[in-house]
């Protein structure tokens, strides 16, 4: 009667929110733990989770954005690969009525329709905390200061804005130089063979190894030691994310600064989520609160670090 077709009214009401996420990939220590804290998040929050994995191409990512707007799912997250080249597929996506929310790195759109919040850190302004160490530490030394930078994926907010923050801090200072500057994708294996050429042609002349993030530090670690190259004592390394391997580094001497980034963006997602399903205004940007770890706290905070 009456009463159950109340109770159908309610039910249909709580109807379980389906979720499409596109990841980047699985390129960093970093991803791992942002890909468990997103799964487990969906999970606690009783949200159904379409899960990809793009493999670090944009164009995988937006097949899985299609194959989401397709399946008509109630919203749709991802972390871009890259800024650029994003209206197509987010007009798709409008069109369809299907909300989208960006985690973790940027796009570069004139309408900012196309999306709802972004929720994640600012990379332009980890660059600058990178940039306020290193004049601080640098601050009683003549120079030069010749630093080689390992980037991150060619085109991704987070190299493009590691490289800017850094930039708008020692512009005015001429004794930094970067002198060598080239992407390991975000990966050891990337940054340990950038580094391995780095060593090659520019040897003891190199002051700071400037990587974009813990990965790529700690494969350009392997490859100083491979050259008779001190990390940490003949060369300053600083690095992005402050993993636990990063920690580990940092205790063992080999890495100076970690500037962190926190990847645990899952519950702040969910939130989202069920509050754009519930029709509420949600802000256009939520930037996630983070620090810089240097070389001497990390022993004692490392028991704390949760990736
Ligand atoms: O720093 C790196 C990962 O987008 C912030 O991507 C993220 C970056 C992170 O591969 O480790």
């Amino acid at each position: 009667g009456v009463l159950s077709l109340a109770a159908l009214g309610a039910h249909a009401q709580e109807k379980q929110i389906t979720l499409g996420f596109a990841q980047v990939g699985a390129e960093s220590a970093w991803r791992t733990a942002n890909t468990v804290s997103v799964k487990q998040a969906a999970k606690e929050a009783g949200i159904n989770l379409k899960f990809s994995d793009a493999q670090q191409k944009q164009e995988n990512q937006i097949k899985a954005i299609r194959s989401y707007i397709a399946q008509k799912v109630d919203v749709i997250a991802f972390s871009p690969v890259v800024e650029s080249g994003w209206e197509p597929v987010l007009t798709e996506a409008k069109n369809a009525h299907i909300p989208v929310i960006l985690t973790d790195r940027s796009i570069d759109v004139k309408d900012q329709s196309l999306y709802v919040t972004m929720i994640g850190s600012d990379f332009m302004e980890e660059g600058r905390r990178a940039g306020r160490w290193l004049e601080e530490h640098y601050k009683n030394d003549a120079g030069p200061i010749n630093i080689a930078e390992l980037q991150g994926t060619v085109g991704s907010a987070p190299a493009n804005d590691r490289h800017s923050g850094l930039m708008e801090i020692i512009k005015n200072d001429p004794k930094f130089k970067i002198i060598a500057s080239q992407s390991g994708d975000f990966t050891l294996a990337g940054g340990k063979q950038v580094m391995e050429a780095f060593a090659k042609t520019y040897g003891k002349q190199i002051n700071v190894v400037y990587a974009h993030n813990d990965d790529m530090a700690l494969g350009a670690i392997q490859a100083m030691e491979e050259a008779g190259i001190k990390p940490g004592k003949d060369v300053n390394v600083v690095s992005f994310d402050a993993t636990k391997g990063g920690f580990e580094a940092m205790i063992a001497g080999k890495i100076n600064v970690d500037v962190e980034c926190s990847p645990l963006l899952g519950p702040q997602l969910m939130t989202a989520v069920k509050d754009v399903v519930a029709g509420k205004q949600l802000p256009k940007r939520i930037v996630t609160n983070e620090t810089v770890f240097p070389m001497s706290v990390a022993a004692q905070i490392l028991p704390q670090r949760k990736y």
